[in-house]
């Protein structure tokens, strides 16, 4: 398979916006290299590589200090990538993997010592097959056992469905790109509303407040997203992540400019309090309360 979407942008401009001090990427992936870290069989898209060393200068080149790296469906459940840019990152680096409800718990603690504290349920239907729920429950006991929490991807059409579900869940649940809104219908569209109702009424439920690229329907400077991450950030300040996405995987309208994403913080977090909140102190707490070796 050849790669099947754009490549990220060769050259991000400068952000005007500089993050605070410790700021952290808080969602962002590692791809191959292809020669060393191969993609998955069962994958449903080819990325373009995008290595270690491209995320750590883009982290400097953006004014950030951390990364939280994600495992993507194309790597499946390999997460050797994962933690080899871990392992290269230091304490600079956490890292949300994918495994399997039988994973030995040698490979879970040797995960644990790398960096990772958290797995990824891909519930999009277009990456990948879907997993029984019973598997997800297994897994979930699995790894809370570890003091991990659970990133959930899904779209918002499927939330309805999901919420008995993801209340299951034994344990903080951080939903990525604010459950994928369709950014047509306003915030007070009660599909967006059912989101918020999720947040209002379970405070282990966190989410990102990323994605503007894939959510726009107007391209930059996102102005139609901003309404929804804002929303977010209001109700829920103490719950809230932020990320890039780079390499934004799948992106076939536009590549972003990973600058003016970053410039997209202050507009949705006007106050430097939810700046901080959102950029140093949530990431912080969720992923680095204990040291690598803990
Ligand atoms: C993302 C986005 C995507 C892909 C994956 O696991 C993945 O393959 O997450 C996407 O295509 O929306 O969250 O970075």
């Amino acid at each position: 398979m050849d790669p099947d979407y754009l490549p990220f942008h060769p050259d991000p401009t400068k952000p005007e916006y500089r993050p605070p001090p410790g700021a952290v990427d808080a969602h962002c992936h590692v791809f191959g290299p292809a020669a060393r870290f191969p993609y998955a069989p069962e994958r449903k898209y080819t990325p373009c590589d995008a290595p270690r060393e491209s995320l750590f200068a883009l982290r400097d080149h953006l004014g950030f200090s951390r990364n939280v790296i994600v495992q993507a469906t194309c790597h499946g459940r390999d997460n050797a990538a994962l933690v080899d840019a871990l392992q290269s990152a230091g304490d600079r680096a956490r890292g949300v993997a994918a495994v399997g409800p039988d994973v030995g718990q040698t490979e879970l603690e040797a995960l644990h010592a790398a960096g990772v504290r958290g797995v990824r349920f891909n519930f999009v239907k277009r990456l990948v097959d879907a997993t029984p729920r019973e598997v997800f429950l297994r897994i979930a006991d699995r790894i809370a056992a570890m003091g991990w929490h659970i990133v959930v991807y899904f779209e918002a059409s499927d939330l309805a469905d999901l919420v008995p579900f993801l209340r299951t869940l034994p344990t903080i649940v951080v939903v990525d790109h604010m459950g994928r809104p369709d950014v047509a219908k306003g915030v007070d569209h009660p599909d967006f509303q059912r989101f918020v109702r999720l947040l209002a009424d379970h405070d282990h439920f966190w989410t990102k407040v990323s994605c503007p690229e894939r959510l726009s329907l107007t391209g930059p400077n996102y102005d139609d997203v901003l309404p929804f991450a804002k929303t977010l950030v209001q109700r829920f300040p103490d719950r809230v992540l932020w990320g890039t996405d780079w390499p934004h995987p799948n992106m076939k309208s536009h590549m972003p400019d990973d600058g003016v994403l970053v410039d997209v913080i202050p507009r949705i977090a006007p106050e430097i309090a939810s700046q901080q909140a959102l950029m140093v102190d949530n990431p912080m707490r969720l992923y680095w309360a204990s040291s690598k070796s803990e």
